[in-house]
């Protein structure tokens, strides 16, 4: 089994590295293992959460939660660690699958995470003035916690009278409603009927009634309101069901993924966006990938007449943006279509910022407008360590395209030491995908990316 994962996963990411010549958006996470996305729109931007595997984990070595955003569905900012599962008093460990939720202005996230005081999982709350935090936790314990394991997987929903609901649990699936302050419990916990006509019939694995697992994820479409969830045996599909009701009861409505992308759980998070909506699931396809090192991924879904949900195949990801970048303000080196060699990191001096880990490490910036009149001047925050020489190509087109700079980068001496650098570029109008790619002999943590401005 372990074997054909393997294969399965070196066969997907072989496949997703050769889309990327072809305009591959998938996984939508390059610089970092990132698992159980998490979609939020809110203000016209599309905000993904996601929880995050530490590389070469051989369980799920999960610390802290993320945050990535989006405008155009291409192009995604990272914008670093929001919560970690430190910053909760009474938590000692495991920062899984979230959702947040915006409600008058507030931000309200659902973690689920492990207890110190019983060691079993728990459902806490943290609250944040912005989608990007600072999230605190306003109660100090857990928000739920049943007496038997499986409190993990919230999903949160606020209907259009504004009464809000919490979904969670693996093996069984409970709700309750949520007070107006988010943060406490309305009434009674319930544990949702686990009936063959809800979740579909499991054969021949004992312990689940249904096919049900885990991961379920609430959401609301012209009346009908749709549970998304990872079934099983594993690895995991992802299966729906609908109800006329956010309280169930539930109907079977069938497979959404098949088993497939090499890892054996799968996560599913579904949200309008600009008059489309789109489905965000997780996969191993970035090299090394696997079930305890995933990747997110998103595809646009298209429901069918009868609001049935087709089946969705996992591709490359989105072809089209929907918005151009604008290439005369400050863009952050992390928000990029794309990039090959570089990790992300965070620190005081600069926030978000990006490392090469080898040469001819590169990122892609999709649709970048430079306009009629065009750039004429090139700004970047960069720096190095090393005193062998490291150059950044700057290009249009591909790694191998019309070549806009080539930027000597410094060495300043450290990620928490940056310089500005100033260089010419010949006229560049119109709207091309821009390529910074990095040219050296050091063999790892070639140089240091914060951001980039072109000047007219
Ligand atoms: O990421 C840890 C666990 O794996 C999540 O809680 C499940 O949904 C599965 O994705």
């Amino acid at each position: 089994m372990n074997l054909m994962n393997n294969l399965r996963s070196i066969l997907l990411g072989l496949c997703i590295t050769f889309l990327a010549g072809v305009q591959a958006q998938n996984p939508i996470v390059q610089t970092m293992y990132t698992a159980d996305p998490a979609p939020m729109v809110y203000n016209d931007r599309l905000y993904l959460y996601t929880s995050h595997d530490e590389d070469d984990a051989t369980w799920f070595t999960m610390n802290d939660w993320r945050l990535y955003s989006t405008d155009d569905m291409v192009n995604w900012a990272d914008h670093g660690v929001v919560l970690s599962y430190t910053d909760l008093d009474w938590v000692s460990g495991d920062a899984w699958a979230p959702q947040c939720i915006e409600r008058d202005g507030k931000f309200y996230f659902y973690l689920p995470v492990t207890a110190r005081e019983n060691g079993r999982p728990a459902i806490g709350v943290a609250v944040g003035d912005s989608p990007y935090g600072p999230f605190y936790d306003p109660i100090g314990k857990p928000l739920v916690q049943m007496p038997d394991w499986g409190d993990i997987d919230p999903t949160v929903f606020i209907d259009d009278d504004g009464q809000a609901y919490l979904y969670w649990g693996n093996p069984k699936l409970y709700y309750a409603k949520l007070n107006e302050d988010m943060i406490s419990i309305k009434g009674d916990v319930v544990a949702v009927p686990m009936t063959e006509d809800s979740f579909g019939r499991r054969e021949g694995d004992v312990g689940r009634p249904t096919l049900y697992e885990e991961g379920p994820w609430l959401y609301k479409r012209n009346n009908l309101y749709y549970l998304f969830w990872p079934g099983g045996p594993l690895p995991e599909f992802l299966g729906y069901s609908t109800s006329s009701s956010p309280t169930g009861p539930w109907k079977y409505g069938g497979v959404v993924m098949t088993r497939e992308g090499g890892v054996f759980t799968n996560h599913p998070g579904v949200v309008d966006f600009k008059g489309k909506t789109y489905f965000f699931y997780h996969n191993g396809a970035l090299p090394g990938g696997g079930g305890f090192n995933r990747s997110v991924c998103v595809e646009e879904l298209v429901f069918n007449e009868d609001g049935s949900v087709p089946q969705l195949k996992m591709t490359g990801g989105i072809k089209n943006g929907i918005a151009k970048v604008n290439p005369y303000v400050k863009n952050e080196a992390e928000k990029m279509a794309w990039s090959e060699g570089f990790k992300s990191s965070q620190n005081k001096k600069v926030g978000v910022f990006l490392t090469a880990q080898k040469n001819g490490a590169f990122t892609k910036v999709r649709d970048v407008d430079f306009r009629q009149n065009g750039a004429k001047k090139l700004t970047l925050r960069i720096g190095s360590t090393h005193n062998d020489p490291v150059a950044m190509e700057v290009r249009i087109k591909g790694v191998d395209g019309p070549l806009l700079a080539t930027v000597k980068v410094p060495r300043t001496g450290g990620n928490d030491r940056w310089q500005l650098v100033e260089v010419d570029v010949p006229k560049v109008t119109g709207t091309h995908d821009l390529y910074f790619v990095v040219k050296g002999e050091p063999s790892t943590n070639l140089m240091y990316f914060d951001y980039w401005k072109f000047n007219e």
